[in-house]
């Protein structure tokens, strides 16, 4: 009875060894992973929207990103902000690249995909369809939600 214990720890000792490989080939397959796209209800009349998401980078290679796309709007650019002399300022970031085992966050106050001339209004629960294109060919798709805006300050602080 022992021994068979014994046995059995063994065993699950080298599975253990094991897993980290594993998991880690799998995650190369995947290689970038975006999670938690969201923006905030527009007003009346209101074209032009930020979105957020978190980009993971599991893999041992840069990613580049070409391009974004959604049925909601017909030009989607990432821009970063720049403050100067007090004065807030949009940068448009033209090669998009999450490094190698590492994130990108996209959130208020920081970088964020512009979304132009948006075709409709968008409330509370909303949500919508997003295609990230890579420039390795691959296509990841995500949902944006759309939170009420009241929300926004707390993300702000
Ligand atoms: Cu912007």
């Amino acid at each position: 009875m022992l021994t068979l214990n014994i046995k059995f720890k063994y065993f699950l000792l080298i599975f253990l060894l094991i897993l980290p490989f594993e998991t880690s080939n799998s995650k190369e397959k995947s290689n970038l992973v975006v999670h938690g796209s969201y923006t905030f209800e527009t007003y009346e009349g209101q074209k032009n929207i930020a979105v957020y998401m978190s980009f993971f980078n599991n893999s041992d290679k840069n990613i580049e990103i070409k391009s974004f796309y959604s049925k909601l709007s017909p030009r989607i650019e990432m821009h970063d902000i720049k403050i100067t002399d007090d004065v807030v300022k949009m940068v448009m970031i033209e090669d998009v690249v999450v490094k190698k085992k590492s994130e990108l966050f996209l959130q208020p106050g920081g970088k964020h995909l512009m979304l132009f001339e948006i075709t409709k209004k968008l409330n509370d629960g909303d949500s919508f369809d997003l295609q990230v294109n890579l420039k390795n060919g691959n296509e990841l798709n995500t949902k944006v939600m759309v939170l009420n805006k009241e929300l926004k300050s707390n993300f702000l602080k």
